[in-house]
């Protein structure tokens, strides 16, 4: 029986190439901007979310088939010169096979939904023992703010909010085939932290600490962007993600953390606003 993931495969391919012509786009190769596509994943768990969508959307395109060739036929069989017979949908039958029919859409459609999400949530998106079981994972804090993304390393000492902690604006490294461990406040209002090419959508929110996880697969320069209306100046919180490999990583995180720890100032308390990294 093939995977999920390959049925996935399977199907982003049959709907791209059904597709592809009529919107004018060559199928090889990736363009650089994905148009009507869905972004380039470059996670391990991606395929996951773009398994859901696709047989979603395969689901209703059915639906959608029926239905408009159900209308069609009948336009054809019956008009003036031949009136269909009707009825007003009140009888027993009628309204069995409407619920049956609904029914039948809903367990089928939002049934799949529900089971796969809630397995995709407890097998990975949730399950923070897979990156924490990993003794090479990266460990990231986010302050977002209007109108920007600052991230933090905790530097050589393993400790948050302090002198050799590597600061970044809107910038965001990480190496390749290593779990990424985010945890995330917020100063002001809602922000929500959207990596589009790794299918990655989490709420900051003020007061509270916030977290998510993710693992690339690929190197490359990928788009971070805020999914919260959180202002008039909304669209400047657009960051950059590095995916390096292992080697570049740790020779920037070198180079920064001597830098940091050159340029701290203990005074500035503004800049320590690091937490203590939580466990669970
Ligand atoms: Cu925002």
């Amino acid at each position: 029986m093939p995977s999920r993931s390959s049925i996935g495969a399977r199907i982003t391919l049959a709907v791209a190439a059904s597709l592809g012509p009529c919107a004018g786009l060559a199928l090889a190769g990736e363009p650089e901007n994905p148009g009507w596509r869905m972004p380039h994943d470059v996670s391990t768990a991606g395929w996951r979310t773009d398994w859901l969508i696709n047989i979603t959307f395969l689901f209703i395109t059915i639906l959608f088939a029926i239905m408009v060739g159900w209308m069609l036929l009948a336009c054809v069989r019956f008009g003036a010169k031949r009136e269909a017979a009707h009825d007003y949908g009140d009888s027993r039958r009628a309204i069995f096979l409407t619920i049956a029919t609904a029914m039948a859409i809903f367990v089928t459609v939002d049934g799949n939904l529900f089971v796969n999400s809630t397995r995709d949530l407890e097998e990975v998106v949730w399950n923070f023992k897979i990156p924490q079981s990993d003794p090479n994972a990266v460990r990231i804090e986010i302050n977002a703010h209007q109108w920007a993304w600052d991230a933090r390393y905790a530097g050589p000492d393993g400790k948050f909010n302090t002198a050799d902690d590597v600061v970044t604006l809107d910038d965001v490294r990480i190496p390749i085939d290593t779990p990424v461990i985010v945890q995330m406040g917020a100063v002001d209002v809602i922000h929500c932290l959207y990596l589009p090419n790794f299918r990655i959508k989490q709420d900051v929110v003020p007061g509270m600490i916030t977290r998510t996880w993710f693992q690339a697969k690929e190197t490359g320069e990928f788009e971070i962007a805020c999914a919260q209306h959180c202002g008039a100046n909304h669209y400047k919180m657009r960051g950059l993600l590095r995916v390096l490999s292992r080697a570049e990583y740790d020779a920037w995180l070198a180079a920064a953390s001597n830098n940091s720890e050159r340029a701290y100032d203990s005074a500035d308390e503004d800049a320590h606003w690091g937490w203590e990294w939580r466990e669970i």
